[in-house]
């Protein structure tokens, strides 16, 4: 049995590079490309990424429940006809970005489950219990963990964090020893442009405007309640878009997800969820809009 995986349910917070930078970090002096055209570089690059590249996808169909399979990409050899190329294998999933301009840029994130898992899909506000590695089209890795750890999906580059919640996790069994096996879990890899991953952020290992590839295992999630007031994140994505940033009931400029008084009526979210405590949150004037996102209520 697979003894790889240890330190489960300490929760570590751990900075490391799928943590979106935050503005002030931004080490670009020029202003930020235009989405659209840049779009169209990256999507350009992937295409011809996935149709020349494949991956093992062999090794993970004949693996047992517990064993860890190592994602291997490599090019497809001159001539060769019989090997499936990645973009034969993809899925194809879209997000919508909007500039400062308001105006809406769809990009395509591409997507390969290797591992189906067993379990439930975390949402994109929640833990992730996970391994990765990421690399850039070049081949070359930029970060990896082969250790699972703890990540908030809320702190992830966005096609990291949507790609995630397309997992499925596994099971897992407590061993005597103290260590866990995990059984089941899901795997794959995303392919995403730019924008979203670092965009116009540099590092030494990323150059602006990379495109990347993560190749993922998830373990487990456990859910979030990011301002603990008593209504979990994935529930203050209120346009259910996967993206937490833009639910802001009262326009304070801070998302649902961190405001522990979201209708901004001077009373506390968790004072006004569940009065009666009956499990389901109160709608006074039964408009429709719970208390607790209703301004009118407090
Ligand atoms: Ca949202
Ligand atoms: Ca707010
Ligand atoms: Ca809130
Ligand atoms: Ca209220």
């Amino acid at each position: 049995m697979n003894k790889l995986f240890q330190p489960f349910f300490a929760f570590l917070l751990v900075l490391i590079t799928v943590f979106s930078c935050s503005e002030d970090t931004l080490n670009s002096v020029e202003p930020p490309r235009d989405y659209a055209e840049q779009y169209d570089v990256d999507n350009d690059s992937l295409i011809h990424y996935l149709k020349t590249h494949y991956y093992n996808h062999q090794d993970f169909q004949s693996a047992s429940a517990d064993e860890f399979v190592d994602f291997v990409i490599d090019t497809i050899p001159e001539g060769n006809t019989s090997l499936i190329s990645l973009f034969d294998q993809v899925s194809t999933e879209t997000i919508t970005i909007i500039n400062s301009d308001d105006e809406a840029i769809e990009h395509n994130y591409y997507y390969i489950i290797a591992r189906e898992g067993e379990g439930e899909s975390p949402s994109v506000a929640d833990s992730v219990y996970i391994t990765y590695r990421g690399n850039l089209l070049s081949g070359d890795v930029f970060d990896q963990r082969t250790t699972p750890l703890w990540l908030d999906s809320s702190s992830n580059v966005r096609g990291f964090s949507d790609f995630s919640s397309k997992l499925k996790r596994g099971t897992y069994t407590d061993n005597t020893d103290g260590t866990i096996d995990f059984l089941n879990f899901g795997a794959g890899m995303v392919f995403m442009p730019s924008a979203l991953g670092y965009y116009s952020q540099s590092s030494n290992a990323v150059p602006s405007y990379s495109p990347l590839v993560f190749a993922v295992n998830l373990f487990t999630y456990k859910q979030t309640d990011h301002d603990n007031d008593g209504v979990p994140s994935s529930e203050e994505d209120l346009n259910a878009d996967r993206y937490l940033f833009n639910d802001d009931t009262d326009s304070d400029s801070i998302p649902n997800y961190m405001d522990s008084d979201d209708d901004g009526d001077g009373t506390l979210t968790k004072d006004e969820l569940d009065r009666d405590e009956n499990g389901v949150y109160d709608d006074t004037d039964e408009d429709g809009t719970p208390d607790y996102l209703d301004s009118n209520y407090s």
